[in-house]
């Protein structure tokens, strides 16, 4: 299957084009090849975006909102081919690929819901006579880059609210995941979405993101990927004055303190872990524990991760898949020694399996380090696979301090069974997530999803907060006085 570009609601004709393939990671597999687009190509969907924008833009919201619940129903109708296709991609096991395309379910039929709210303001004037009122407008034409690691679910976090809010799309799907772009750009055409409101380019970041943040009619950018990328895309957005929204890594951790429900801990550290074999922003690397409980935890943690099965994540037995490719394995493998000669102890894992499957795909077993110290590079830099640094610490506001102490701030968790620690947490915790008694993922798509410092520039996905990415405010004054009125003159009592 020949994956080509979908613009102003037409497949594009490529015979030209370079093409790489896709690969399962699961076994090596070519699924697909795709199509590596060029700058022409991106103007080119450009000008049918704005040609498409104009119209959109004046569809009512209520509208749009319907083809919203239209491509809603149709994902729910194709779930389960859905998540098929996702785990054979992206390798992730088939009961979270389930789980990826729920989240885009409920995100096309939460932001559908927003179409009948996209709640503006009324304010008195400071003149008589006067009506005042700010309203959420559309913005234009907008770029979407997203990552291999949730190949619907974050793209359905940017489009939907993007559609909602009267604006048309380029979406540049990773070069390693763009089947599921395919199936969506499926969806799209099913649905009737207008010609040119969704327009799908795919190729890599240096050409395609690139053109998109240097076409003068992109207007926003947003961006989900690693904090390295995500630099630059700020630098060449800000240099172009895009609005650019930024979601990038997280060092995520769990706090467990000595009052904790150590089984519950467990579970939470890891299902956060090794779910998606580590591959989530929001993946708990690191694991801050009471002294007293060390020990104890890491007897559970180990006994548990002996039930931890890994393999090829379409078969249902399986726990853990592989990871995306091989330079993922070398990134994550380089750390094992790093850690090691850095003086932390690995504990368990720190290889990259062989034989049988394991010879044909990607796979890296579960792994962790224990005394590490805050500071090590394996406790502050983002490996995003499966492995976790256990940092020992003797009181809750060091435990605070070391979460802090790194320059993301996605997620964050703690489990205790106070309640006076618990409220204190969340609000000294400095990320734009924070879970109580809770592993650190697990994000629900109607609050907003994001990160302080090193992960974001201050904007979210998700959530209604999505809405301020994707709209813009509009101030509208109504003078039914009949004359002049000088705003700052005439209003003196
Ligand atoms: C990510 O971590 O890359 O919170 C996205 C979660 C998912 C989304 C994660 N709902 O784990």
């Amino acid at each position: 299957m020949k994956l080509t570009n979908f613009v102003n609601g037409q497949w594009q004709q490529t015979e030209q084009a370079e093409f790489r393939p896709v690969l399962n990671p699961a076994n090596g597999d070519e699924l697909a090849k795709v199509r590596m687009s060029t700058a022409q190509d991106v103007d080119l969907a450009v000008k049918a975006a704005v040609i498409a924008q104009k119209k959109w833009a004046k569809v009512p919201a209520p509208k749009r909102a319907d083809y919203l619940y239209e491509i809603g129903r149709l994902m729910k109708e194709r779930k389960e081919h859905l998540a098929q296709v996702l785990t054979k991609e992206m390798g992730k096991v088939i009961e979270e690929g389930r789980g990826e395309v729920q989240e885009g379910i409920d995100m096309a039929y939460y932001m559908a819901g927003e179409g009948r709210r996209m709640f503006g303001e009324t304010t008195p004037s400071e003149l008589g006579d006067k009506f005042a009122m700010s309203i959420r407008s559309p913005i234009g034409v907008v770029g979407l880059i997203t990552p291999w690691n949730f190949p619907v679910a974050i793209a359905t976090w940017k489009s939907f609210p993007a559609i909602v809010g009267g604006n048309t799309f380029i979406w540049k799907p990773a070069t390693e995941t763009p089947m599921m772009a395919y199936e969506m750009a499926k969806i799209f055409e099913e649905v009737g979405l207008p010609d040119g409101v969704a327009n799908i380019v795919f190729g890599a970041g240096s050409e395609v993101g690139t053109a998109l943040l240097e076409h003068k009619d992109v207007r926003v950018i947003s961006f989900t990927g690693s904090t390295e990328t995500g630099r630059k895309v700020a630098e060449t957005g800000g240099r172009n004055l895009k609005k650019v929204s930024l979601e990038m890594g997280g060092k995520n951790a769990v706090i467990v303190m000595e009052d904790a429900d150590l089984d519950l801990a467990v579970e939470g550290i890891l299902w956060s872990a090794f779910g998606t074999a580590g591959q989530r922003c929001t993946a708990c690397s690191r694991v801050i524990v009471h002294k007293d409980v060390k020990e104890e935890l890491q007897r559970r943690l180990l006994t548990k991760m002996e039930t931890l099965t890994i393999g090829d994540g379409s078969d249902e037995n399986i726990k853990i898949g592989p990871v995306i490719n091989r330079k993922a394995i070398e990134k994550i493998h380089s750390y094992i020694e790093i850690g090691q000669q850095e003086g932390a102890t690995l504990l368990v894992g720190g290889e990259i399996l062989t034989g049988g499957i394991y010879d044909k795909g990607n796979y890296y077993a579960p792994t962790l380090f224990t005394d590490v110290q805050p500071n090590m590079r394996i406790a502050q830099e983002e490996i995003f696979g499966p492995v976790v640094s256990i940092i020992e610490v003797a009181s809750l506001d060091e435990a605070i301090e070391v979460n802090n102490g790194v320059i993301y701030g996605l997620s964050s968790s703690i489990y205790t069974a106070d309640v006076n620690r618990a409220f204190k947490a969340q609000r000294d915790l400095d990320t734009g997530i924070v879970y109580i008694n809770a592993g650190t993922t697990g994000a629900e798509i109607h609050l907003p999803f994001g990160g302080t410092k090193g992960t974001g520039n201050g904007h979210r996905d998700s959530g209604v907060a999505a809405l301020d990415v994707f709209t813009e405010w509009k101030s509208v004054y109504v003078d039914y006085s009949g004359k002049l009125q000088r705003a700052q003159i005439d209003n003196e009592t």
